[in-house]
């Protein structure tokens, strides 16, 4: 049965890519209206996919009006405001510069590109639609987690005082498996680089909202742990089980990223994205030190906020445990009554929430295109350092 027709003002979305990004980003232009006031109501239009089976079931299942396999004939259509970018880094450049002049509002998945010099266009492009009341958003959704915009409401009401430390790490081992296939997050081609652009890139979104601050400098160190894998395999989720008798292709990309940072605020970073921490799924941890107090976040336990207020007696001192569940935090009352938590979805919906309601009131999205490529800025920073072996010093 389909949704009946919305008596509003509507928004009428063409999403293009539907794997595992385009199955999130569906939930959410599927619910957002139901759980949040909306001054636009999404309209599920259109899912473009290179496969029209394919593509046509993803429509069926994830419940859009139609499906298409031409992303180009669909940014022509009267009928779409918005295109939802949901595909692989080495398309974004070109469906949004494409979109953008085509008068269609983007939203598009992170990394904002594969390069610096595609967000660079990107995002003049975006800001010279913006004039014209065209606007365009990236989609770093762990911002929109309530625990991590409640950490960034209290560092800036001043409770942690002065920033000194970052420490954020991004956990994950589905490439664990040296027999896991060859999918196109290693295809650097496709994917820009690894674990890097993929979840190091939420991390540095992240930090710099968080704090208010922007990374200035990196001095980094990549990892390659598997240098090539089965070409062929059942890829499950994000890695599977590959054929370890089977030709390999070669793995261009990073399994694993660290670097330090130095903030234009003054504060010094640490950070490390893997996908190869053998026992954690989505660990995102966070923790930023100041000179009144501390926080802590591990998306694992996401409906948590770790609090140190230094402010109070030594003999009260401790980290309290918030548990954000609460009508007064972020986005949690229009969801369940108190305690009963959110999931990695939501920050998806809470991402078409805010973007809707600036888009009513004409106001530019954040994360911009020009947020997206501050990170874009880090990202490539990151790549230079680990390549300068100069800087590493022998023992
Ligand atoms: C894979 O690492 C991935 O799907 C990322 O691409 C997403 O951005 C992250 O939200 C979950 O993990």
């Amino acid at each position: 049965m389909s949704s009946p027709t919305p008596s509003g003002p509507t928004l009428r979305v063409a999403m293009i890519g539907h794997a595992f990004m385009g199955a999130a980003h569906s939930q959410a232009w599927r619910n957002a209206h139901r759980f949040f006031d909306l001054p636009l109501t999404p309209v599920m239009q259109v899912v473009v996919g290179r496969d029209a089976g394919r593509a046509a079931h993803a429509a069926e299942r994830f419940g859009w009006a139609e499906s298409a396999t031409d992303w180009r004939a669909v940014l022509e259509r009267d009928d779409v405001d918005l295109v939802d970018i949901c595909t692989p880094g080495n398309t974004h450049h070109e469906i949004a510069l494409a979109a953008l002049a085509a008068g269609k509002h983007v939203l598009c998945e992170k990394p904002l590109a594969n390069s610096v010099t595609e967000a660079e266009e990107m995002t003049e492009a975006a800001e010279a639609a913006g004039a014209r009341g065209v606007f365009a958003m990236c989609g770093f959704t762990y911002r929109r987690v309530p625990a991590l915009t409640l950490a960034r409401q209290l560092v800036g009401e001043g409770r942690l005082g002065t920033i000194r430390q970052v420490r954020a790490q991004y956990l994950q081992d589905w490439l664990s498996d040296p027999d896991a296939p060859l999918t196109w997050r290693m295809d650097k081609a496709l994917a820009g680089s690894g674990a890097l652009g993929d979840i190091g890139a939420h991390l540095i979104d992240a930090t710099q909202w968080i704090t208010g601050q922007s990374i200035t400098g990196v001095s980094a160190l990549l990892e390659t742990f598997v240098t090539s894998r089965p070409v062929a395999g059942e890829a499950s989720g994000l890695g599977g089980s590959g054929d370890a008798s089977a030709e390999r292709g070669p793995v261009d990309v990073d399994d694993a990223a660290w670097f330090t940072a130095r903030f234009d605020g003054g504060a010094v970073g640490q950070f490390e994205a893997t996908r190869f921490a053998l026992g954690r799924k989505n660990a995102i941890r966070i923790e930023v030190n100041g000179t009144d107090g501390s926080l802590a976040f591990d998306f694992e336990d996401m409906n948590v906020l770790h609090f140190f207020d230094g402010t109070k007696p030594v003999r009260e001192q401790g980290f309290t445990r918030v548990y954000v569940t609460e009508p007064d935090h972020p986005y949690v009352g229009s969801w369940w009554p108190a305690g009963h938590g959110l999931g990695y979805e939501h920050g998806f919906v809470h991402q078409v929430v805010d973007l809707t309601r600036d888009l009513a009131a004409r106001e530019q999205p954040r994360p911009s295109f020009a947020d997206a490529l501050a990170v874009q800025r880090v990202l490539d920073a990151v790549e230079r350092s680990a390549a300068d072996r100069s800087t590493w010093t022998g023992v």
